[in-house]
């Protein structure tokens, strides 16, 4: 396999300035003709060939200023086409090519779903359409004209405006599209289909209107109704933030069913994985509601950070990527409540980055090298990439990082450009060095914060002992100290903050630690009483922090903190430390998990507390969760058993409580997606899983009840949820119903039902999915459906995918193989959730090898499944 390294970035010896495209789209096949101008880029010696990528093109002819090249004059081989000796000017490369986008399986470049043909490039799929200079740093100006027959394809889109349309003759007709900004091909997009549409229109601060269209399957526009409002809303947050406006007439979105990934912010036309657009209460989750909000404003914010100031090259994937996560996160933060949003991201970094970063996948959010550029949109990419924006703007402060952020759209507008000059616009615009922050970007694993402190009453001083630790990651035996913000504040017996009138020995900046070094002991003088300590409060840093506080200051913050996060993070670590201490052979006392009860009696009967944040707190941290903070030799069997009996032990007890509040947050309200409605059901859904989990009387009975009056998915499917973990007496029957009266039509709900079935902790579960799977009416060439099956069962059924006998493993092996030969990034991604397999115990590690050793001597496997096998083994 050929590794690509950052440090051998090269600026290309041409560059394509405009490239005007002509697609002839047939039931059969499409032939696609470009006419690329190109330059050699300044330095290029005469003779140096012209190398441009190309992936499954059957190549028709190539003329240069529209002369016929004879054949020695070029080469083509599976890869590339090779222009021998290219003139030294300016000139025009004339190819044609054929393509098949319904054999397209990978579902990169140009593909059919359903009927519509559609593409999707980034990272690597524009050379399936064409021979193309396909590298970010390339910008072009595009014009695309495409013919298509009117029955099958009378909407043509493509990005840009909208120059010119007609009859093309013989049942066909045309549409020509052209892009005024110069872009990198990844963000080029075409559509062509028989689509329903809803439209709108936004008017921009300056008073430019922008007409907004979605365009669906017929028969759902009115699905698309959430997606529109979350566009507008969008648009509107971006120029209040950020000051950021629309810069083209037209935004275009496009819902298809077929999709690799979440979305796509192909230049004025974003394609959407259809689950995220299509909303109506009856088969929609508040989740659902959530995520389309989120992905619709992502992509939306892509068109600043991504398009208008893209990436140099792959390696500076996060510079569009985490920066827009973050982006996202703070537009539903305002939206919705901040702290509520903070703690999902938080649980979502944990469970999705935290165990990339301290596993065989482990990679920096800059990456240095890599086999497969697909591999490597990750959560640490993603996710982390986040939190270190988020980290500048906690160290700059609100004004301080809205300054580095104009500076950047002032300096970069139209560039492909480098995590360097990202950092170099703060750095420059707030006066600061961010040499050290950078290690950030470079270095790969969760550094653990370890904190230990003391009091001394005859002094009046308080210290606080703060140390950093970051575990080698593959090829990266040594690490060095990053720079960590730590957001605290010391509570008083009285549950107030307490001020002190000195500090010695670090970086405090009035609400926040500043730690750069291995270690640091500071501290604090006039602190008339020992206080509690409040640490990397909001979550301040992506790290893993060991506190030696005891349970009852731990209980004592869950009541008093004034962070929300904290509060939260206290109770669960209360649960950790009893689950933890329980499977370690130390099982708790009454007393412990009775306080414990209480505290969650506390907060379910809180009158400041609101619904959302309540429904955070009632709970226990995950199975995964828990596994990861033992971190060896796990056994997910005992695991399960232990979180399980402790679930009961603390929530049992509020049986009464918890069946009170059910009760009262029940609503005749018809739907509403606001988050004062979304919390209240969240609760509401939250007791019913406790109790159901807990074996409170009734509450079986309860959630049938449930699922059968629900007049919303969000409580059809808790309920259902609920009856299936527990595997209730009712649960086998509620799973068939489901599936008869709500899935069977419906894609998005069998994703659900796909999804419930493959996460039941029980014995039969994978033969139920192979079944499931052999169906011959079972579309294995959905993303959405394969995912939402073994994606959840490698990800949410620890106890059946790790079984000790090795059946899950050999199972989703054998899935891998399969799969891969039809699409191998669903293949790829599936198989990272052996991830877990080096933690295990030996037995199930031995039965982890045997699955992956069979998988490898398959032979024949793509680049991606082979790269994350290759590092999975390493
Ligand atoms: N930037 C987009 C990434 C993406 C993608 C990557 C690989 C294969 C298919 C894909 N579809 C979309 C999505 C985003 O982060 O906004
Ligand atoms: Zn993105």
């Amino acid at each position: 396999e050929q590794t690509i390294y950052l440090k051998d970035y090269a600026v290309s010896p041409y560059r394509i300035v405009s490239a005007d495209l002509d697609f002839k789209i047939t039931e059969a096949d499409t032939r696609v003709r470009a006419q690329l101008t190109i330059e050699p880029n300044p330095g290029t010696a005469a003779g140096t060939p012209l190398v441009l990528d190309g992936d499954e093109l059957a190549l028709g002819s190539v003329a240069i200023d529209g002369a016929p090249l004879v054949q020695s004059a070029y080469a083509a081989d599976a890869t590339s086409l090779t222009i021998v000796e290219p003139p030294l000017r300016r000139f025009v490369l004339e190819t044609e090519v054929t393509i098949k986008p319904a054999g397209n399986t990978k579902l990169m470049g140009l593909y059919r779903s359903g009927g519509t043909w559609c593409t999707q490039c980034e990272a690597e799929g524009f050379r399936r359409i064409t021979y193309y200079l396909d590298r970010p740093d390339n910008l072009a100006v595009f014009k695309v004209r495409i013919t298509a027959p009117q029955a099958v394809a009378p909407v043509l889109l493509s990005n840009g405006n909208l120059i010119e349309q007609g009859d093309a003759g013989d049942g066909m007709h045309f549409a020509v599209w052209e892009d005024p900004f110069p872009k990198p091909s990844y963000l080029f997009a075409l559509v062509a289909g028989d689509l329903g549409s809803i439209t709108d229109s936004f008017t921009t601060a300056s008073g430019r209107k922008v007409d907004l269209a979605i365009y669906c399957t017929h028969g759902k526009e009115d699905q698309c109704l959430w997606a529109m409002d979350s566009l507008k809303r969008s648009m509107a947050w971006d120029e209040r933030r950020f000051g950021r406006e629309y810069d083209l007439d037209i935004f275009n979105i496009v819902a298809v069913s077929d999709f690799n990934f979440g979305a796509m912010e192909n230049k004025g036309l974003n394609i959407f994985n259809d689950k995220l657009v299509f909303a109506q209460p009856e088969t929609a989750t508040d989740a659902d509601y959530d995520g389309i909000e989120r992905v619709i404003a992502h992509e939306y914010f892509h068109n600043w950070t991504g398009n208008r100031i893209t990436c140099r090259d792959w390696f500076q994937l996060c510079l569009k990527e985490g920066l827009t996560v973050y982006r996202d996160q703070e537009f539903t933060s305002d939206e919705r409540s901040r702290p509520v949003k903070r703690i999902s991201d938080v649980v979502t970094l944990r469970a999705a980055q935290f165990p990339e970063d301290g596993g065989p996948l482990a990679h920096p959010a800059r990456p240095s090298q890599y086999d497969e550029i697909n591999n490597f949109y990750t959560a640490t990419v993603y996710n982390k990439g986040a939190e270190i924006v988020r980290m500048l703007a906690t160290l700059l402060g609100e004004a301080g990082f809205r300054k580095g952020m104009d500076l950047y759209f002032e300096r970069h507008d139209g560039e492909a450009t480098t995590i360097e000059a990202f950092l170099a616009v703060f750095a420059e615009a707030n006066d600061v060095d961010l040499e050290q922050f950078k290690t950030w970007y470079l270095q790969a694993g969760t550094p653990r914060l370890s904190v230990s402190d003391s009091y001394d009453a005859a002094s009046q001083t308080y210290t606080l002992n703060l140390k950093q630790e970051t575990q080698p990651t593959p090829g990266q035996p040594e690490k060095s100290a990053l720079v960590l913000p730590i957001k605290f504040a010391l509570i008083g017996p009285n549950g107030s903050e307490m001020s002190w009138t000195g500090v010695t020995g670090g970086d405090v900046r009035q609400d926040m630690i500043v730690l750069d070094a291995a270690s640091a002991t500071i501290t604090f003088s006039g602190v008339p009483s020992k206080p509690v300590p409040s640490l990397l409060r909001e979550f301040s840093a992506p790290v893993s922090m060991d506190s030696a506080l005891s349970q009852a200051d731990q209980l004592f913050l869950a009541q008093h903190d004034s962070d929300p996060f904290n509060r939260w993070q206290a109770l669960q670590d209360v649960g950790m430390g009893l689950a933890v201490a329980a499977i370690d052979g130390t099982p708790w006392s009454d007393a412990s998990v009775k306080a414990l009860s209480q505290a969650m009696a506390e907060t379910l009967a809180s009158d400041t507390l609101d619904d959302a944040f309540k429904a955070l707190a009632l709970s226990l941290p995950a199975e995964a969760q828990i596994s990861r903070t033992i971190g060896k030799e796990i056994d997910p069997d005992r695991v399960h058993k232990v979180r399980k009996e402790l679930l009961k032990a603390v929530f049992a007890p509020l049986a009464l409580e918890m069946l009170n509040a059910y009760l009262a947050l029940s609503s005749e309200a018809p739907y509403a997606p606001d988050a004062a409605s979304t919390g209240r059901r969240s609760l509401r859904n939250r007791l019913l899983a406790l109790m159901v989990a807990s074996d409170c009387a009734g509450a079986v009975g309860l959630a049938a009840q449930q699922y059968a009056g629900a007049r919303n998915m969000t409580d059809r499917l808790a309920a259902l949820s609920a009856s299936t973990l527990a595997w209730t007496p009712d649960a086998a029957k509620l799973l068939g119903d489901f599936h008869a009266n709500f899935a069977a039509n419906d894609p998005l709900v069998l994703d659900k039902w796909l999804a419930v079935t493959a996460s039941v902790p029980e014995d039969g579960v994978i033969e139920r999915i192979q079944a499931v799977l052999a169906d011959p009416g079972f579309p294995k060439t959905n993303p959405n459906r394969l995912r939402s099956l073994m994606g959840s069962f490698t990800l949410n059924n620890p106890t059946q995918f790790a079984r000790a006998d090795g059946a899950g493993f050999r199972f989703v092996a054998d899935f891998v193989a399969e799969v891969d030969k039809i699409n191998p990034q669903v293949a790829a991604r599936v198989l990272t959730g052996f991830r877990i397999w080096p933690m295990l115990d030996q037995s199930r590690r031995d039965a982890a090898k045997v699955a992956l050793g069979g998988l490898q001597t398959k032979g024949s496997l793509s680049r991606n499944t082979a790269d994350i096998l290759a590092r999975m083994l390493a």
